[in-house]
């Protein structure tokens, strides 16, 4: 389920740009736990390890993964970069930059050029859930047990919404 070394890849990977955008990565990989996905997280520079991102994602739909989640900030190419590199689909993650509070990021991932789609989400933990999310839909498509948890998922987030406002935290 978490990370692993297993000889066939895990359905999602997780990639981000540093070891700093794991906080927020994290919750991809937290959502994708309570919901039964097996995924790989690695640390993935489109700028300091530019060798490990091809390396990556020219070998990745060929290992089994089907879907990618790439995390990045400021001048963030990751997720374009990864996408130019493999017909998988890419949901990029905005990280929330200490400077521009991750509009840099946002905006360095969504304004892809026509052809090589990224799927962005929102800036920070929102986003790493969503896509976390998104992926699992993606492979409930074919997977009807995961569309099961993925439906019990959203009931019980639906559930645990209060009809009304309390002064409680
Ligand atoms: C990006 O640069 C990473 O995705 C990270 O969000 C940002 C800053 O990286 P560090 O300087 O914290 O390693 O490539």
């Amino acid at each position: 389920m978490a990370n692993g070394n297993a000889a066939a890849a895990a359905p999602v990977a997780i990639i981000m740009g540093s070891q700093s955008d794991w906080p927020t990565m994290k919750h991809a990989a937290e959502t994708l736990e309570r919901l039964g996905v097996a995924y790989e997280a690695r640390i993935v520079s489109a700028h300091r390890t530019p060798e490990r991102m091809f390396d990556f994602a020219r070998a990745a739909r060929d290992l089994g993964v089907k879907v990618i989640i790439a995390g990045a900030g400021g001048a963030a190419h990751l997720p374009g970069m990864t996408a130019a590199l493999t017909p998988l689909p890419v949901f990029g993650v905005p990280i929330e930059s200490r400077t521009l509070k991750g509009e840099d990021s946002l905006l360095s991932i969504v304004q892809m050029p026509a052809g090589i789609p990224v799927g962005t989400l929102a800036i920070g933990k929102a986003g790493a859930v969503n896509a976390a999310i998104l992926a699992t839909s993606v492979l409930a498509l074919t997977d009807k047990p995961l569309a099961e948890r993925l439906d019990a998922f959203r009931a019980a987030q639906t559930d645990a919404v209060a009809e009304f406002p309390t002064d409680e935290d």
